[in-house]
């Protein structure tokens, strides 16, 4: 199984995750502290676009924490700034630094941390995942490196949630577009609605908390004008303490009123364009990492056609609506199961009576919907 870029949402899995394994082959000395900093990274994570959610934790020779620091927000400062910020000058010196991105060479809102880290003259730098970003990517360690200083990219199962971490910002620098996260919530039958439309009520209280949890993650929630038609969805983060995301309505033939409940502020942003490629190009333009689509039928097969989608989140709840009902994903038939779309299982949780099932297949391989030669 792989891991998600949400990883640190979901209830534990049952059995354990098989990647802790891994963690031999890493210092105790440096995997906990790599832990803490990915803590610290959480902090940032849906606020910091179009940058990525980056933590840091400065240790002492004897392994403890003697200073934190996360990434708040472009513009602002690095993670590794913000914990040097945190000590007395000349208090680093010697000292290891822990962050879940490689520390960055140039000069972009705000200067390179790399030429900080040398000033202060720290002895050890570890490195949870290497920055994709070409402006950085590999420069950070090597100039590291050659000032001298002992350099660590970190393996195992912290250096995985690093990784992981990133996904959705290495998503805008490889594929130049948002990382797309597609949420469906279906009967044990896999149907999202009655014959006669009614949906609300089928997940429960722990699926809808996780929802809004995933909500404040992200950086836009995309729905389609069916299901604001439908549902009249808020699309608020209720559940919790959070920040509602930007509401992102596909709505070509401008179907939706200004009374639904979408438009209850003006953190919406209606989009009429004609192919979800043209959407998350617009939506890269603005600089998202992340977007969650809660798709209706029709709009949940065109992201999957379009092998835009790096995670499926499929909540399955204990009932049945029946034949009538309105299947989750609207993309046709096949004639023999051996042609039928095989999705990755990612990880698998339960929350509270309902099911939830990540299909991706990692970090790369993204769940398509294409139906296979027989
Ligand atoms: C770090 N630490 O905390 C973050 C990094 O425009 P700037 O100056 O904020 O630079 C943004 C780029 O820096 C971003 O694209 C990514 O490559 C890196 N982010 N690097 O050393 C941090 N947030
Ligand atoms: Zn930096």
């Amino acid at each position: 199984m792989g891991i998600s870029a949400f990883a640190h949402l979901l209830p534990p899995a049952a059995p354990a995750s098989s990647t802790s394994g891994c963690a031999g082959v890493l210092d105790i000395s440096t995997a906990a502290p790599l832990h803490e900093a990915w803590r610290e990274a959480l902090k940032g994570i849906g606020r910091t676009h179009p940058n990525p959610p980056v933590g840091c934790v400065i240790v002492d020779d004897d392994g403890t924490i003697i200073a934190r620091g996360f990434h708040e927000k472009a513009g602002e400062r690095h993670a590794e700034i913000k914990a040097l910020d945190a000590l007395a000058p000349g208090a680093a010196r010697g000292k290891t630094v822990v962050v879940t991105l490689e520390p960055c060479t140039h000069h972009g809102r705000t200067p390179p941390c790399v030429d900080r880290l040398l000033d202060e003259g720290v002895s050890r730098v570890v490195v949870g995942a290497i920055d994709p970003n070409p402006r950085v990517h590999q420069q950070g360690v090597r100039r590291l490196r050659a000032a001298g200083v002992d350099v660590v990219i970190a393996e195992g199962a912290d250096a995985l949630r690093c990784q992981a971490l990133i996904a959705p910002f290495a998503t805008t620098q490889q594929l130049a577009r948002p990382y797309v996260v597609l949420k469906t919530a279906t009967s044990l039958d896999g149907k999202v609605a009655t014959r006669t439309g009614s949906s609300r009520g089928i997940t429960g209280p722990a699926s809808r908390a996780l929802v809004h949890a995933l909500r404040d993650a992200v950086d836009a929630v995309v729905v389609g004008a069916d299901t604001v038609l439908a549902d009249d969805p808020a699309l608020t983060v209720r559940d919790l303490p959070g920040r509602d995301p930007l509401r992102v309505i596909l709505d070509r033939h401008a179907r939706v009123p200004r009374s639904a409940r979408v438009f209850a502020d003006d953190n919406v942003c209606v989009l009429g364009l004609a192919s979800i490629s043209d959407v998350l190009k617009e939506l890269h333009r603005r600089g998202l990492l992340a977007v969650l689509v809660e798709a209706g039928p029709r709009l949940a097969a065109a992201f999957l056609q379009a092998d835009v989608v790096d995670e499926l989140w499929w909540f399955h709840a204990p009932l049945l609506v029946g034949n009538d009902g309105l299947s989750a994903v609207d993309f046709g038939q096949v004639d023999h199961i051996q042609q039928a779309p095989r999705f990755d299982v990612v990880t698998r949780a339960e929350v509270g009576n309902d099911g939830l099932t990540v299909l991706g297949g990692g970090l790369w391989q993204r769940p398509t919907l294409s139906v296979r030669a027989g």
